[in-house]
C-alpha cells in the first residue's frame, strides 16, 4: 500500500488511533485525526503527540464535507461504528473507508491466524500464541486482546504469524482480510446495541472466513448451533469441525478421553488427555479444541501442542483465582462482559457461589443468565447501571437473595459477609464496564485490589 504524501484520516484517538498515526507517519502519509473528544479532554502527552505527528486534528466536532474531500483514505478505530456521521460524510465524498484490521492486513507480509466468537477469544488467542511460540515460530499476539494489529503488522516478515483476536467491530470493516487459519468459537447475544440483530452480528463474524481460499482453514464449532450454521457461507476454505461430543473423519474431537485430530489422510493423532488441561470447564475444552485445530493445520507437531496444552494456565480476568480469605475463595471474571460469558463462569464454578454482577448496558436480556442461579448461586450482589435490570430478571426467576451495592468496595465487603467457609465469591458482571471503569481490565484490577484491602483489614484486627 503506497501512502507516501497522501492525505489519510484516522478516526478515534484511543490505543488504535495512536498506533495508526505512528505507522502512517512511518509510511510517509500526511495524517489527520478525528475524535469525538474535545482538545481540553486530551492528556498533555496526547496533545503534544498530535502536534508532532498530525497535520490536522478534528476534535470534538465532525469535519465538514469540504474538509473530508481532501482525504484518500479514512481508517476507523474499532469503537467507531458505521453509523458515525463522519463515515456518512466520507462515503458521500468517495473517500475509501476501512478499519484498522483491514489496513494492517493490506500493509503486512505476515500470515494471519484470526480468532473470533462471542466468548473465549482471549483465552484461545493466548493459547494459540503460546503454542506457536513453543514451536519456535516468529509470532505476535495482537488485536482485540489489547495490542493494535498495525503495531506488529508493519515490521513483520513473510515468516511471521499474527495471532489475532478479532472482534465483530473489526470484522465489520474487513473487506479483503484473508487469514490463513480462522475460527468462530461460538455465537451468542452481544453488542446488539451496535449490530442490531443476531443475523447481522453473525454475518459480520462470517467475514473472518469470507475471503479465505482452498489453501486456508476455517475451524468450526460443531457443538454451537448458531456459529456452525455460518459455515454455509464458507465456500472456499477447508472446514475443520471440532466437537466435545461427536467424532469426525476430518476434524478435532475427544475420543476415549483423548483430544484427537483426524486429518483426513487416515492419520489419527491422539494429542493429550482432555482431563489434563489446566484450564477448567466445558467452554475451555472447546477453546482448547479450536486451538488444537489451528495449530495442527498450521503444521505444528502434536508433541508441542500437547506440551503447551498441559502447561497453559489461562489469562488474567478470565476465571482468575485471586485469594482465599477464611475459607472463602475469590475469583475474578471481569472479562464476563455479556450474559453468555457469565453463564459459562457460573457453570464452571459449580455451586455455593456469591455472585457480583452488573455494569454498563448493551441492551442484553438477562433471563438465561439468571436461569442458571438455581442450585448454584446463593446470593446475588448487583452494582452499576444494570443493577435493577439484573435484579428484576432474577426476581422473575424466583430468586430473591439480592443485595444492591454502590460499587466494588461495598460489593466485596458484602460478599464476604454473606459467604460461608467453602463458598466462592465470583465477580462475573455479564455487562461491560464503562459505567465505572475505562475497561474490564481496570474493573478486574479494582476487584483484586479490594479483595487485597479486605484481607489486610482482617489481618490488622
Ligand atoms: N470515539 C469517538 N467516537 C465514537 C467512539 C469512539 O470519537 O463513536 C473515540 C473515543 O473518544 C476514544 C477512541 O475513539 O478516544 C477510542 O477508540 P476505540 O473505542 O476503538 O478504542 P481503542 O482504545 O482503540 O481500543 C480498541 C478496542 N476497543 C473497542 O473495540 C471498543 C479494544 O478492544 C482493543 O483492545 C484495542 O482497540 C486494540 O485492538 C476492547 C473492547 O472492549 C477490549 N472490545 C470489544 C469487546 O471485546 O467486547 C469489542
Amino acid at each position: 500500500m503506497q501512502l507516501h504524501g497522501k492525505n489519510v484520516m484516522v478516526a478515534g484517538l484511543g490505543k488504535t488511533g495512536i498506533s495508526l498515526i505512528k505507522v502512517l507517519n512511518k509510511m510517509g502519509a500526511l495524517v489527520s485525526v478525528y475524535d469525538g473528544k474535545k482538545k481540553s479532554e486530551l492528556t498533555e502527552d496526547t496533545a503534544q503527540f498530535l502536534d508532532k505527528m498530525c497535520k490536522c486534528a478534528f476534535l470534538g466536532e465532525i469535519p465538514s464535507e469540504e474538509a473530508v474531500k481532501a482525504y484518500e483514505l479514512l481508517i476507523l478505530s474499532p469503537g467507531i461504528s458505521l453509523d458515525n456521521e463522519l463515515v456518512e460524510i466520507a462515503s458521500k465524498s468517495d473517500v475509501e473507508i476501512i478499519g484498522e484490521l483491514e489496513f494492517a492486513y493490506r500493509i503486512t507480509k505476515a500470515q494471519f491466524v484470526a480468532i473470533t466468537g462471542t466468548n473465549g477469544k482471549t483465552t484461545t488467542t493466548s493459547l494459540v500464541g503460546l503454542i506457536f511460540k513453543n514451536a519456535g515460530r516468529e509470532s505476535y499476539i495482537v488485536g482485540n486482546i489489547g495490542l493494535p494489529v498495525v503495531e506488529k503488522a508493519i515490521d513483520a516478515n513473510e515468516d511471521s504469524w499474527l495471532i489475532t483476536e478479532v472482534s465483530s467491530f473489526q470484522l465489520e470493516t474487513a473487506s479483503t482480510f484473508k487469514p490463513k487459519l480462522s475460527t468462530i468459537l461460538n455465537l451468542t447475544e452481544d453488542h446488539l446495541n451496535r449490530h442490531k440483530t443476531m443475523e447481522n452480528y453473525g454475518n459480520i463474524k462470517a467475514n473472518v472466513f469470507r475471503k479465505q481460499d482452498s489453501s486456508d482453514f476455517y475451524i468450526a464449532n460443531a457443538d454451537d448451533e448458531l456459529s456452525f450454521a455460518l459455515k454455509e457461507q464458507c465456500t472456499a476454505a477447508k472446514i475443520v469441525p471440532f466437537s466435545k461430543k461427536k467424532r469426525f473423519e476430518f476434524g478435532v474431537f475427544v475420543a476415549d478421553g483423548m483430544i484427537t485430530v483426524a486429518d483426513g489422510n487416515e492419520k489419527v493423532n491422539a494429542i493429550c488427555p482432555a482431563n489434563e488441561l489446566k484450564i477448567k470447564g466445558e467452554h475451555n475444552l472447546e477453546n482448547a479444541l479450536a486451538a488444537v485445530g489451528i495449530a495442527y493445520f498450521a503444521g505444528i507437531s502434536p508433541e508441542v501442542i500437547a506440551r503447551t496444552l498441559m502447561e497453559f494456565e489461562g489469562v488474567e480476568h478470565r476465571l482468575e483465582y485471586v485469594d482465599t480469605i477464611n475459607g472463602v475463595r475469590f475469583v475474578n471474571d471481569s472479562k464476563g462482559t455479556n450474559p453468555d460469558s457469565s453463564i459459562k463462569a457460573v457453570y464452571a464454578m459449580g455451586k455455593n457461589i456469591v455472585l457480583i454482577a452488573g455494569g454498563s448496558s448493551k441492551n442484553s436480556d438477562y433471563t438465561a443468565f439468571t436461569d442458571t442461579f438455581a442450585g448454584r448461586v446463593k446470593h446475588l450482589i448487583v452494582q452499576g447501571e444494570t443493577a435493577s435490570e439484573i435484579a428484576d430478571a432474577a426476581k422473575k426467576n424466583g430468586f430473591s437473595n439480592i443485595v444492591f451495592s454502590s460499587g466494588m468496595k461495598e460489593s466485596v465487603e458484602k460478599s464476604f459477609e454473606l459467604a460461608e467457609n467453602g463458598d466462592v465469591v465470583l465477580l462475573s458482571p455479564a455487562c461491560a464496564s464503562f459505567d465505572f471503569y475505562k475497561n474490564f481490565e481496570e474493573r478486574g484490577k479494582d476487584f483484586k485490589q479490594k479483595v487485597c484491602e479486605l484481607k489486610n483489614k482482617l489481618e490488622v484486627r
